[in-house]
This record gives C-alpha cells, structure tokens and sequence, in this order.
C-alpha cells in the first residue's frame, strides 16, 4: 500500500507512526505530509529517515490510504482533494463525524458498515471512542436508555501546546498558555469551545457520536467534559441506566469478552484503570463496575484509555488494516 500520513509532525501523526510501524502495516511507500512549515524535514519510520512533502504534491501521488490527523480545516480542503484522487481517507478531525454520506467507524463495532465507495472515513473523537467500546456489549445485552458521563481528561488531547502549558507549571516556568487558566492543581471544566447551549464542543461529541456509530438514537447521553493535569490518557466516570436488569457478574464476562476491552476491577486490592496504566497501551480499561443503588438498572463504571492510541492512531490504523484486509482499497 501507498500509505500517506497527512500531520505526521503533529502529536497525533508521532503516535500513528509508531503504531503502523509496530502493527507492521503493508506499506509499499510512505508519504509524510505536513505543512508548508516542515517541508524538507527528516522524519524517521522504521529506521528510515523520510521527508516531509506538502499537501499537493501527496494528492499528486495518488497513495491508496491517506490517514489524516492535521486539524479539521485542513481535513475539510484537502480530503475530498485526495479522495478525488482516487485516495481512501481515514480521518482523526472532527469536520466530518456527523456528515450524514459519511461512516463514522470502530472498527470492533461497525467496520462491517465499510464499502469501497467510502472515499472519506471519520475516526471518533477519543473521549467517544473509548466510552462506546464498553457500552457496545452492555447496549446490545440490555438495552441503554441514557447515560451520564462525566471526563476526566489529559492535556495530550488538547496538543503540544497543553503539554508543555502543563510541563512548564510544574517546572514553575512562566510560558505560553494553551489554556485560559493554569491547568497544574487544577481542573478545567472547559475541553474544545463553549457552544450557544452552554455545553462545549466535546461534551456535544459525547452525547451524539455514540448514537451514530451504534446506530440507535433511542438513547441519550447527557456529558461534562473536564480537562484535568494528566497527560496518560483520558478517564470517564459513567452512570448506564439499562431498560433490562443485569447481573454485575454478566457484566464483567460481557467486558472481559470484548476484544480491545480489559476489566480491571478488584477492590480488595486496589485494582482499577488509571491513566498511568493505560497510557502506550491499546486497550480500553474498565474497572470499578457497581450497581447505581438508588435506581434501577443502572450500573457505574470507570473506563480509562490512552486517548492518542485507541481515541486516535490505533483506531485510524485499525480501520486502514480492515480497508485492506477486505480488499476496499
Ligand atoms: P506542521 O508541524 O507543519 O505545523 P498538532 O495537533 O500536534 O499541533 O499537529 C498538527 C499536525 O497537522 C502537524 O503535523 C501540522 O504540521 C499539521 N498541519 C497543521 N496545519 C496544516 C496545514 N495547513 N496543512 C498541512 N498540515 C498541517
Ligand atoms: C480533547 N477530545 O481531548 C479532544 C481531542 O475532536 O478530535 C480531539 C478533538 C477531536 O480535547
């Protein structure tokens, strides 16, 4: 395969790299794209030093798979441009989630919805990823009614500047800020821009991707994003209510059974998901599974991933393999 990484200099595009090289992608050729900033840089894959081309010149290039991750305006200019090309995108911005024409995929959920005609692919947004590969098993068995999500979230999903914003408070360095507030000691109920309904961008991520990739709006969710000093991986504490009752045992098989989802759950030993576990990992970790006891068939959990493997490069990477082992591309 041609493959063409569009944001390969950017925190996503360094992951995507690593996870295509350790998943050991059938790549044929490599195209490293970034902006008119870092044409002529070197980047390395597999030991390789590569350099960085410019948008047009990857279009020109007509690579099979483009894996995008450079930000919604460029993904909005510049994938039909490919997919005119004749180029299958996977793209990890949100400009085209909730396009109607377009597939908005888990691979471990609705890969199969995938034909050769999708030309332009949507990756979820992280927070939503990892809360839907745990709900999915549970949705199927007992039917979701609505869902109270509340996130705890790293400051890698904001991007390089946030990183550093952090590094540099903890180091007591005055620098630049990503953020309104200092995000060290801190939490910021505040992930992506307010919108007119007074909830901000992620937490309408939250409440309507999930229904889109499952296929089913009969339920709803009701989200509050909240950025805290983190950088591992995204937490989410998440309150289920089911139209059918479960057994907190079924509830675990159901997980532990689901490839991609790992239970982590022994309170006597003091056994649940945090960020530093999941971070580099691909897995979506759930642990402290608990009936909500003040009413029915509602169950609590905790689920924990690394947002820039499983909420971004692992995800794209995932439906990159699944495009070419079905011969769609
Ligand atoms: P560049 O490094 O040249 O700015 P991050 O989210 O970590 O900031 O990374 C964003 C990625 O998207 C980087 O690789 C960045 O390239 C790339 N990018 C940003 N704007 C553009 C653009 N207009 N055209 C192509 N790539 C872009
Ligand atoms: C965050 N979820 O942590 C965001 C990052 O829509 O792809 C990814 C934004 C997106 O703030």
């Amino acid at each position: 395969m041609k493959v063409a990484v569009v944001g390969a200099t950017g925190m996503v595009g360094e992951v995507m790299l690593k996870v295509l090289a350790e998943r050991n992608f059938p790549i044929t050729e490599l195209l490293l794209v970034a902006s008119e900033r870092s044409v002529g840089k070197q980047l390395n894959y597999k030991g390789e030093a590569h350099m960085v081309i410019g948008l047009q010149t990857a279009v020109d290039a007509q690579p099979d798979i483009a894996i995008f991750s450079a930000g919604g305006d460029t993904s909005l200019d510049w994938a039909p441009k490919f997919a005119e090309a004749g180029t299958t995108v996977v793209d990890n911005s949100s400009a085209w989630r909730m396009d109607p024409t377009k597939k908005l995929v888990v691979p471990e959920i609705n890969a199969s919805e995938l034909t050769a005609e999708d030309k332009i692919i949507a990756n979820p947004n992280c927070s939503t990823i990892q809360l839907v590969m745990a709900l999915n098993p549970l949705h199927k068995k007992y039917q979701m009614k609505r869902v109270v999500i509340s996130t705890y979230q790293s400051v890698s999903g904001t991007g390089v500047k946030a990183v550093k914003q952090l590094e540099n408070e903890m180091a007591g360095i005055q620098g630049e800020m990503a953020y309104p507030y200092p995000i060290n000691r801190n939490a910021l109920p505040h992930c992506d821009v307010f919108l007119e309904n007074g909830y901000t961008k992620e937490e309408m991520k939250l409440a309507r991707e999930p229904q889109k990739i499952l296929d089913d709006r009969k339920f709803s969710i009701s989200a509050t994003a909240v950025r805290i000093p983190t950088s591992g991986g995204h937490s989410e504490s998440v309150n289920v209510e089911f139209q059918n009752d479960f057994e907190l045992s079924e509830v675990r098989k159901l997980l532990n059974e689901t490839s991609g989802v790992t239970v982590q759950d022994n309170p006597d030993t003091n056994t649940y998901p945090m960020p530093i576990y999941a971070h580099d990992k691909d897995d979506v970790f759930v642990g402290r599974i608990r009936r909500d006891e003040t009413q029915r068939n509602t169950l609590n959990m905790w689920i924990v991933s690394d947002n820039l493997r499983k909420g971004a490069a692992t995800n794209a990477v995932q439906i990159a393999e699944y495009l070419v082992e079905n011969k769609l591309v």
